[in-house]
């Protein structure tokens, strides 16, 4: 791929169903889910995406069996625990967007340890969406902005300067993004960051979705954009 992608998003969903269609519990699928995020990271960097940000946990999940909750909150410790090392020699950065808030605070330490640990790396952003929602994303920032125009600020807002409002200030807009598992819904993923972006939905569920799956999507990204620089050329 000569063109390399400035920011790549990933939905990935059908961990739980793929672990079901195998008759095993929904939390073997997220545990493959977990070394499917390694997989695609690595090669994601390999490919020279520069952003890659990733939904592990929505808003809504809060409403999933409290086993499954809890489980899901063990994740990062296993995550990190076993690719930390990994992600430093590949000279990735672990960021984040959402709110740790809520989140139990064995899970937020090895969150925190990992962004701290890898923010002076220069390759790959690697961003995982935790807690987070798009909506709320969007009232916070038009709340952050009214403060400021109230304490004085000059009221002149531009699309591009409402961006930096928003919790992927400093990041390019989406380029792609794909969601796994065949469901076609963004689900209050990136609304404003979304705007021009390629959508592709893959059938595969995220714990299959591997490498060649990835460069099928990259070429498919290229493949369109061939045809609207032609109609735009
Ligand atoms: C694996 C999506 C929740 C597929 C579902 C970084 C990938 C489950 C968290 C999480 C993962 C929970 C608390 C927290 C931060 C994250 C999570 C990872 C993977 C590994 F503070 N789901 N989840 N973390 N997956």
């Amino acid at each position: 791929m000569e063109n390399s992608l400035a920011h790549v998003a990933i939905i990935m969903d059908g961990n739980g169903r793929w672990a079901k269609k195998q008759g095993k519990v929904r939390t073997f699928g997220h545990y493959e889910g977990v070394k499917n995020v390694r997989r695609i990271a690595i090669h994601a960097n390999e490919r020279g995406v520069r952003y890659l940000t990733l939904y592990a946990f929505s808003t809504e999940n809060w409403k999933r069996p409290k086993e499954e909750v809890g489980y899901l909150m063990s994740l990062p410790k296993i995550f990190f625990e076993s690719y930390l090392k990994e992600l430093m020699e590949k000279n990735i950065r672990v960021t984040m967007i959402g709110s740790l808030k809520e989140i139990p605070a064995e899970a937020r330490k090895y969150f925190q340890g990992a962004i701290e640990r890898t923010k002076e790396n220069t390759g790959m952003v690697l961003c995982f969406a935790l807690n987070y929602g798009s909506r709320r994303e969007i009232v916070e920032a038009a709340k952050a902005y009214a403060a400021e125009v109230a304490a004085g600020k000059e009221n002149e807002l531009s699309e591009e300067e409402f961006s930096s409002y928003l919790q992927t200030a400093g990041m390019p807009d989406v380029d792609l993004l794909i969601r796994t598992s065949g469901e076609e819904r963004i689900s209050n993923f990136l609304l404003y960051q979304l705007a021009y972006s390629e959508l592709i939905f893959d059938e595969k569920a995220w714990p299959e979705f591997d490498e060649d799956e990835f460069d099928k999507c990259l070429q498919e990204y290229e493949r369109r954009n061939r045809r609207f620089g032609g109609l735009n050329a």
